[in-house]
């Protein structure tokens, strides 16, 4: 039995579509507490998460965090459907690859834009929002999903982000992406998911 630590409506809501695409056995542990901005809230001891933070997942004595751990750690360990791409197969190199992307560049880009920050030309690691895009664009161009014919894991993480800020000022609301989201969110165990999201 696995155990996400969740709290609603952060980064762990995913996790729970991704369980439920996977089929994996799971309970949810509500974390009772995250700090906030506007600096109220606080850490749980309960969670095991080394920063407090949401998700964290145990299984047994492991503990894995971060996102695209996470997801490729479940992946990895449930192959039913084949929605990660495995040691062996030609997308493997594709799949962590974007898991790492969206960690590494998707996710420092998007926090850079809201920070307002300059990002220091050639030295930062990641580039601006609109050089992602470019990339996300052509990539689903090709599409339907971000492997391309097969949806994966790393659409989990990419289209729930962008369904959260898509049509803000971080995000244009385009066609392609609009159809990218509905086509991952019209997906049965989403609609799951949001029925455990509050634990
Ligand atoms: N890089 C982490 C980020 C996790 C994260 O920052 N989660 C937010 C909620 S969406 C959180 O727990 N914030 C509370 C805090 O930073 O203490 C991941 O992708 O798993």
């Amino acid at each position: 039995m696995l155990t996400l630590y969740h709290h609603p409506r952060t980064r762990s809501s995913r996790f729970i579509f991704l369980l439920e695409e996977l089929g994996a056995p799971y309970e949810i542990h509500r974390i009772a507490n995250l700090r906030h901005a506007d600096g109220s809230g606080g850490v749980d001891p309960e969670n095991p998460h080394p920063h407090g933070k949401s998700p964290a997942l145990k299984d047994g004595d492991a503990l894995v965090w971060e996102s695209s751990a996470i997801a490729l750690y479940l992946t990895d360990k449930f192959t039913q459907n084949g929605i990660g791409p495995l040691v062996g197969d030609a997308k493997r190199g594709a799949y962590v690859s974007w898991l790492a992307y969206y960690a590494g560049v998707m996710e420092p880009a998007w926090m850079s834009a809201y920070m307002k920050w300059e990002i220091p030309r050639g030295t930062a690691g990641w580039v601006k929002t609109s050089e992602v895009m470019e990339f996300v664009n052509a990539t689903l161009e090709k599409g339907p999903y971000i492997l391309g014919e097969k949806f994966s894991a790393a659409d989990i993480l990419i289209a729930t982000t962008f369904k959260m800020f898509m049509g803000s000022p971080l995000l244009e609301k385009t066609a392609l992406l609009e159809g990218y989201v509905n086509r991952v969110t019209a997906r049965p165990a989403y609609a799951r998911a949001q029925a455990k999201e509050n634990g």
